[in-house]
């Protein structure tokens, strides 16, 4: 077999640049006589589609309306794109924000085993009392994984770090099956709606949903709507009409939220990194050092990560935790040779998308790279997963590669198809100084607004009292929560971080 052009220009520059890598090389070769005509690998190809749901645009466009629509959620807080980014690499941006940390396993927070995951709704009854879960309350509950991308999820047979969804497709409200094989995204996309700590309440069914979208205006709590959206919605005002555009007649149920859904992201494919460019032949889309990253990863990386998506979708423990934390597939499938096992993810926009693996265990690609060069954490039952005593120079390289080599600009600038509305911020009621804690320090920031000059990020925050304006009455309303024992602030209120539920003129710049 000839080998690719790519791969040849590949090879000599590392020869060339650095006789000492040949050794290297050699492996890479092999690894590039499997790949495809473009180069190292087949180029991405369309996303596979079950011919019981052809994509079509009318079904696209409604999934848009729906995978970004904040009202899905039974508070109006969160939608899917709340914990699904574009800019983040399709994960949830909200890391950095302390409330984003699940306890792990032992229920305690601050060790070893806690999880970063996303955080969604207060746990709730349906008709409005809370629900105290012992472990969130009076908070939003976090999920207990790390959120990974929506972008290219449809490479997968099936989904979810421990693979719980798909390839069938199940109707939730008939029991039928729609989708024999192929419909891992119908499956997932489903889950969330009535998730009690996602988006939904204690006992939240599909006719509540079905009547929440037929009464609702589509997006009306988002903001910065893209084009697309702005036309469907001249065209179609109400969810009805979005429905009847999509599937020819305006009934809405949970199969066709699915449908719709799912023809949503797989019209996002994100094949336009540097790494494609490379791979159809325009040699400088990598530099230099993210080819020599690129061959180091060929030749480390590729059996788990070798596929067009870079993530085969397989399931494998490499020792991220132990098992008996989270056993990933072993759980769904019960048997006990799939405890531990994750799955391996499409590296495409990974480095958009810090904390890395299932439980966000790991901080930027260093921390990876350096647990792969180390032959994993815990003992790893995956026989591919050893020590690669790799120098800090390669992997260096690698992480480059990753890096920027694989981040397709119009994912991490949400540039259409990646285009989105802007989700409501979420802030907490009093926090003037946005620091996480409402105390007395707010107070005087509030104070310092007023009379001094001082800057305000959230006004909402300010806003103590809710009342749409900021004024003297705000830090009276703090202090007598913070003195005087009064009552909570209004929602979101200091106990209780979300959205601002009264619409008004005030900005929140987070
Ligand atoms: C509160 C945050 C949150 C919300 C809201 C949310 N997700 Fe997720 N999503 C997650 C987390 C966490 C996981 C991983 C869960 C697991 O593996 O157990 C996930 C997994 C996924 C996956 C699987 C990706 C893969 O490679 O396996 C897809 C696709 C996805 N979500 C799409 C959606 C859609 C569609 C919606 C809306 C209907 C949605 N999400 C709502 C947090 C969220
Ligand atoms: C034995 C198979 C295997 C090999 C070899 C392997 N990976 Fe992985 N990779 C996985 C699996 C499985 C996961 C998910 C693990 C988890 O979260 O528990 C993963 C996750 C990752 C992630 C995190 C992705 C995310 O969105 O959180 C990165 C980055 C990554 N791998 C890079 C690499 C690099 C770089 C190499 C080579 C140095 C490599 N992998 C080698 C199987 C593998
Ligand atoms: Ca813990
Ligand atoms: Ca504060
Ligand atoms: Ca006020
Ligand atoms: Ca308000």
């Amino acid at each position: 077999m000839l080998l690719p052009s790519t791969i040849l220009t590949a090879v000599s520059r590392c020869l060339g640049i650095c006789a000492l890598l040949a050794a290297l090389c050699l492996p890479v070769v092999v690894a590039a006589q499997t790949g495809g005509p473009g180069g190292i690998l087949d180029p991405l190809p369309p996303m596979p589609q079950p011919p019981e749901n052809p994509l079509t645009d009318q079904k696209a466009l409604l999934g848009k309306f729906l995978f970004w629509e904040e009202q899905l959620s039974h508070d109006n807080s969160t939608s899917c794109g709340t914990c699904h980014i574009p800019e983040a690499g399709g994960s949830d941006p909200r890391v950095q924000q302390p409330r984003s940390i699940h306890p792990g396993y032992d229920g305690i927070f601050g060790n070893d085993d806690d999880v970063v995951g996303s955080i969604g709704v207060v746990l709730q009854a349906c008709g409005g009392d809370t629900i105290d879960d012992g472990v969130f309350f009076p908070e939003r509950q976090v999920t207990g994984r790390r959120s990974p991308s929506f972008i290219a999820a449809g490479y997968h047979p099936t989904l979810f770090w421990d693979g719980r969804a798909g390839p069938e497709f199940v109707d939730p409200e008939t029991g039928q099956v729609l989708i024999p094989v192929g419909g891992a995204l119908e499956a997932q996309a489903v889950a969330p709606i009535l998730s009690m700590v996602e988006m939904g309440c204690d006992t939240l069914g599909w006719d509540s949903v079905r009547q929440k979208l037929i009464a609702i205006t589509p997006l009306a709590l988002a903001t910065d709507l893209p084009d697309d959206i702005i036309d469907g919605l001249i065209q179609f005002p109400d969810y009805p009409a979005l429905f009847d555009n999509a599937f020819g007649d305006p009934e809405i149920s949970a199969a066709r939220i699915a449908f719709a859904i799912a023809s949503y992201e797989r019209t996002l494919v994100p094949d336009r990194t540097p790494f494609d460019l490379f791979n159809e032949g325009i040699n400088d889309a990598l530099t230099e050092n993210q080819q020599l990253g690129l061959l180091l990863f060929a030749d480390n990386c590729l059996p788990c990560h070798e596929t067009p998506a870079l993530g085969d979708g397989s399931f494998r423990n490499i020792g991220v935790r132990p098992a008996f934390e989270d056993e990933g597939l072993g759980a769904v499938t019960g048997d006990p040779e799939h405890a531990g096992q994750f799955k391996s993810p499409s590296l495409r926009n990974v480095g958009l998308r810090a904390p890395f693996f299932h439980n966000g265990g790991k901080a930027d690609l260093d921390e990876v790279l350096a647990f792969y060069n180390g032959g994993g954490d815990f003992e790893p039952a995956d026989p591919l997963i050893v020590e690669m005593n790799l120098p800090n120079s390669e992997l260096a390289q690698i992480k480059d590669f990753l890096e920027q080599g694989l981040t397709d600009p119009r994912v991490e600038f949400a540039l259409p198809p990646f285009d989105h509305p802007t989700m409501q911020p979420f802030f907490v009621r009093g926090d003037s100084n946005a620091d996480g804690a409402v105390d007395i320090s707010d107070a005087i920031a509030s104070l310092q607004f007023l009379f001094t000059g001082g800057v305000i990020l959230c006004e909402d925050a300010s806003d103590s009292n809710d009342d749409g304006t900021i004024d003297i009455a705000d830090p009276v309303a703090l202090l007598a929560r913070l003195f005087v024992g009064a009552a909570p602030l209004p929602a979101p209120s200091d106990i209780s971080f979300g959205p601002d539920p009264t619409p008004d003129s005030l900005a929140c710049l987070y």
